[in-house]
């Protein structure tokens, strides 16, 4: 298993090593206990959470911006520029401004989050995530009171982005959170994989990773996240939202309209190869039922 590491992708230089995985924790899908009490311990992951390859984490990979085929970003998502890289935080915050990625890693935790990662497609894959939580950075730029979503925005450029000349979605590719599912300890802001920097292929620099819900919610390269009360635009959400709703919680028992959400087929040759039941939340359902108490799921998908 080739753990490749091109020259382009430069984040560690900027991520001193002593940063990296001086946490490291597995999460498991049942019970797994999360947050600082978990500091310096390895929670017991599931036998069904042996990651995926490196090989097949960042040669099959959806990033429309490069082409609507598995192959495409590992071919053509080379021609980002992520550095330097910085996001904008604005909307209902304290400190709203333009944050350089160095600025955003200050003070951050990185951790390894060993998770499922299911796409709406209904392939699956497992992956060793570097990371911080998404509340740890939205403490810090101080979420105002009235806040109640969180609003993401991929990179737009034309000119190294060859997928964005076709009308695919309404670009910049955009996605969003309930606050509480912003907050929650399982969401991370991802840096990396395998404990390399993230690939370009998979969302370089930084991308949000949400494990219990559906891969698209996972929005890669983001260069702003703004702070509002109004639910916001979501790329797939808008372009047909019959079929991806705006929360998007894997669920075996809701289909989309055009084939079925109950099994995946796991990316990969390892142990669990081939077809497998789809979990509840992505196999999350401890951790995040309580979010949705009282939806009705099949309503609110
Ligand atoms: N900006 C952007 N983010 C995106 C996408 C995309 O096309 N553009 N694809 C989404 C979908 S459908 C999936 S399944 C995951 C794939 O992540 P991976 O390639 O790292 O496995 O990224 C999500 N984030
Ligand atoms: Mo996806």
């Amino acid at each position: 298993m080739a753990r490749r590491y091109t020259s382009d992708l430069g984040w560690n230089d900027v991520t001193p090593k002593s940063v990296f995985l001086n946490r490291r924790q597995l999460i498991a899908g049942s019970g797994a206990m999360i947050g600082a009490g978990l500091a310096g311990s390895v929670v017991h992951a599931q036998g069904d959470l042996e990651p995926n390859s490196w090989e097949d984490i960042t040669t099959y990979n959806n990033f429309y911006e490069f082409g609507t085929r598995k192959e495409d970003p590992a071919r053509f998502a080379s021609m980002l520029t992520t550095q330097p890289w910085s996001i904008v935080i604005d909307g209902m915050v304290d400190n709203p401004g333009t944050y350089s990625f160095e600025q955003i890693l200050e003070g951050m935790t990185i951790e390894e989050r060993i998770y499922r990662f299911r796409c709406v497609e209904a392939w699956s894959m497992v992956i060793p995530w570097n990371g911080f939580e998404l509340a740890d950075l939205l403490a810090r730029v101080g979420v105002q009171e009235g806040a109640r979503y969180v609003a993401f925005e991929t990179a737009f450029r034309p000119d190294e982005m060859p997928g964005v000349r076709l009308p695919v979605l309404d670009w910049p590719y955009r996605e969003g959170l309930r606050l509480d599912e912003a907050m929650h300890p399982l969401t991370i802001m991802a840096t990396g994989i395998y404990g390399e920097a993230m690939p370009n292929q998979n969302g370089a620099p930084i991308r949000l990773v949400v494990p219990w819900k559906y891969g698209f919610k996972s929005i890669k390269s983001i260069v702003r996240i703004t702070l509002t009360d109004t639910e916001p635009y979501a790329s797939w959400n808008a372009a047909q939202p019959d079929e991806y709703g705006f929360y998007s919680n894997v669920n075996p028992n809701v289909d989309h309209p055009r084939w079925s959400q109950a099994t995946e087929r796991r990316i990969g040759g390892g142990l669990f190869a081939g077809r497998v039941p789809t979990l509840m939340f992505n196999g999350y359902e401890q951790e995040v039922a309580s979010l949705y108490e009282g939806m009705d799921l099949s309503v609110s998908f």
